[in-house]
């Protein structure tokens, strides 16, 4: 295994505050919450998000999710209609975490991304890879996510491959192709980090950090994720 990355994945109670979130995140580049969202919220996210799979808003910008459904809206195009979901990406202590995470000018969870993911859903994230720009994103586990279920895997610790690689393309503003940001080491290819958790699990994540989304070998995984990054590469 790489000399960066690590197998431990660090686990944060309910009284670590966004200081604490922030350090983790900085050195492995994610970080699990189990029990983040109060089950009445969770129920309440859960049906809201449901809601968007099953008759998308017309502002709803649809992504490929092959045989799954992922949608993607601006967090204010939820804050009339799907008050829990948009109320729970604009809490305080995410705002400090990422105040601290790009230290300056930056869109603060601005897009909000439902996946709804099957048995035999293809798309581009199944592939490990860093992310194209770099952003941070909160990630909540609407379904119990198994290790059958497709957990979030990733390498804890590689979020600086992610930052070394792109060094010249983010000098210059420059997105790479998909295909660039697959081209990874070996060991950084097998057996990564599944992260698993019943629903209500939040995890925050670093773009930077080498992942993939696990096929799901049995039933499904419903998951809604928020995404800051740095205005000068907002959409
Ligand atoms: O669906 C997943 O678990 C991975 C998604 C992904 O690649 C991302 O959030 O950047
Ligand atoms: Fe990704």
């Amino acid at each position: 295994m790489n000399s960066t990355a690590e197998s431990r994945v660090p686990e944060l109670g309910s009284s670590d505050g966004s200081d604490d979130i922030y350090e983790a995140l900085r050195r492995y580049g994610i970080v699990k919450l189990p029990g983040r969202c109060a089950s009445a919220d969770l129920a309440e996210i859960r049906a809201e998000c449901s809601g968007v799979i099953e008759s998308p808003p017309a502002e709803s910008v649809i992504l490929d999710y092959g045989s799954g459904a992922g949608y993607r809206l601006l967090r204010a195009q939820l804050a009339a209609s799907h008050k829990t979901t948009a109320k729970f990406f604009g809490q305080r202590w995410m705002r400090d975490v990422t105040d601290r995470f790009f230290g300056r000018d930056y869109a603060f969870n601005n897009d909000v991304i439902i996946v709804y993911d099957k048995v035999d859903t293809e798309h581009f994230a199944r592939a490990p890879h860093y992310d194209k720009t770099p952003n941070l994103k909160f990630f909540l586990y609407l379904s119990d996510v198994t290790e059958e279920t497709g957990p979030f895997t990733c390498f804890p610790g590689t979020q600086t491959f992610g930052k070394q690689a792109q060094v010249a393309n983010r000098e210059r503003k420059r997105i790479p192709e998909p295909s660039e940001t697959r081209l990874l080491p070996p060991e950084l290819v097998e057996h990564p980090v599944p992260i698993i958790g019943p629903a209500g699990t939040l995890l925050v994540i670093d773009g930077d950090i080498i992942h993939r989304g696990a096929p799901i070998r049995r039933g499904h995984r419903l998951a809604v994720r928020s995404r800051s990054y740095l205005s000068a590469y907002a959409p």
